[in-house]
């Protein structure tokens, strides 16, 4: 009688077990065939790389189960890197490495990394990501359907063009400047007295080439990988006056077909892989590290770098705009930033 008990309670226990296995081939059912990551520019881009380290890392840790593919050239969107935030609220887009300028449209908020002069060096741009300034934009992006998992970088936008040196605003009197993303980016520009035009980073290389524009601004590595000597750009003006983060991101929908254990496992490797992406960034534009201020050099290109004083001119000239934007982003929001980066 006891054995047969025991016996019994064994087959129950079985069961129970059994029962437990076979919720895993329902949820394993949830897990789509593809992820989808849009980025702007692939590789050998770090941007590109990283969103690449990202997809691998978690096809190791999930024992190849979860499957992220890289997109690049906003090719999920038409190449239109302004609909990259909304497409993944709709669902069109999985995963996204995206900048905070393409962002910027749709999360008024982000543009506070587009404010003019606003962070001095990368000790500013941390203070910001790795604060209380991330931690709240991050909430903000998670009301809005994306779940935002880890800062990365695109770098600190420097500005070039094919006419000449600039040193002070009035050398950029007239000349035609590629923008991206929101408006703050034209008046920015406008108050410098330059003519600016907004295009998607696709319809930029074509436009410098055929000289319909003069210059642009982007980070160092994107002027070196994307060779933007070869198209006419021959001056670079070193002034850090804006810095895009990336931001490693899902969609909620797609967050919602992943397990708690997977979720974490996409999680981890979007931290990894946005560190990755911070060390290949600042790779060899830093005080410490020049390599590829040298490298750009050895092209023929002339690099200005700007003093204190003459800084000082093309901030007086945008503090219009830094004020007009300050209010529209948030004065709070942008007040938190601004102590941040003093008390860094
Ligand atoms: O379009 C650009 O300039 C780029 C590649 O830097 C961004 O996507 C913001």
């Amino acid at each position: 009688m006891h054995s047969r008990l025991s016996f019994l309670l064994g087959l129950a226990a079985a069961a129970a077990l059994l029962g437990n296995w076979s919720v895993a081939p329902a949820e394993a059912q949830t897990v789509k065939a593809e992820y989808k990551i849009s980025t702007v520019v692939g590789s050998p881009f770090p941007w590109g790389l990283a969103a690449q380290r990202w997809a691998d890392i978690v096809k190791e840790k999930s024992g190849g189960k979860i499957n992220m593919k890289v997109y690049p050239g906003s090719s999920l969107v038409g190449g239109d890197q302004t609909k990259e935030f909304t497409a993944m609220r709709q669902g069109v887009i999985d995963m996204a490495v995206g900048s905070t300028i393409n962002w910027s449209p749709q999360v008024q908020e982000l543009n506070l990394f587009s404010m003019p002069f606003l962070m001095p060096d990368y000790k500013a741009i941390d203070a910001l990501t790795q604060g209380e300034v991330g931690k709240k934009l991050f909430e903000i992006i998670a009301a809005k359907d994306v779940v935002p998992l880890a800062w990365g970088e695109n770098g600190f936008r420097e500005l070039t063009n094919s006419k000449r040196a600039i040193k002070t605003p009035e050398d950029l009197k007239g000349l035609k400047i590629r923008v991206v993303g929101s408006p703050l980016f034209n008046d920015t520009f406008t108050a410098l007295g330059a003519n600016p035009t907004q295009m998607s980073w696709a319809d930029a290389q074509p436009a410098l080439s055929t000289g319909a524009v003069d210059g642009q601004e982007n980070p160092l590595t994107i002027f070196t990988v994307a060779k933007l000597h070869t198209v006419g750009q021959k001056h670079v003006t070193l002034w850090h006056y804006v810095a895009d983060p990336l931001i490693f991101a899902v969609s909620k929908d797609a967050w919602a077909t992943l397990s708690a254990d997977d979720q974490k496992i996409v999680r981890e490797a979007a931290v990894q892989a946005a560190k990755y992406n911070l060390e290949l960034a600042r790779k060899g534009v830093t005080p410490e590290d020049q390599s590829v201020l040298k490298e750009i050099g050895g092209l023929g290109v002339d690099i200005v770098s700007l003093s204190p004083e003459q800084l000082a001119v093309f901030r007086t000239a945008t503090k219009p705009v830094y004020d007009k934007w300050k209010a529209r982003i948030g004065a709070g929001l942008v007040d938190t930033a601004e102590k941040a980066i003093a008390g860094k």
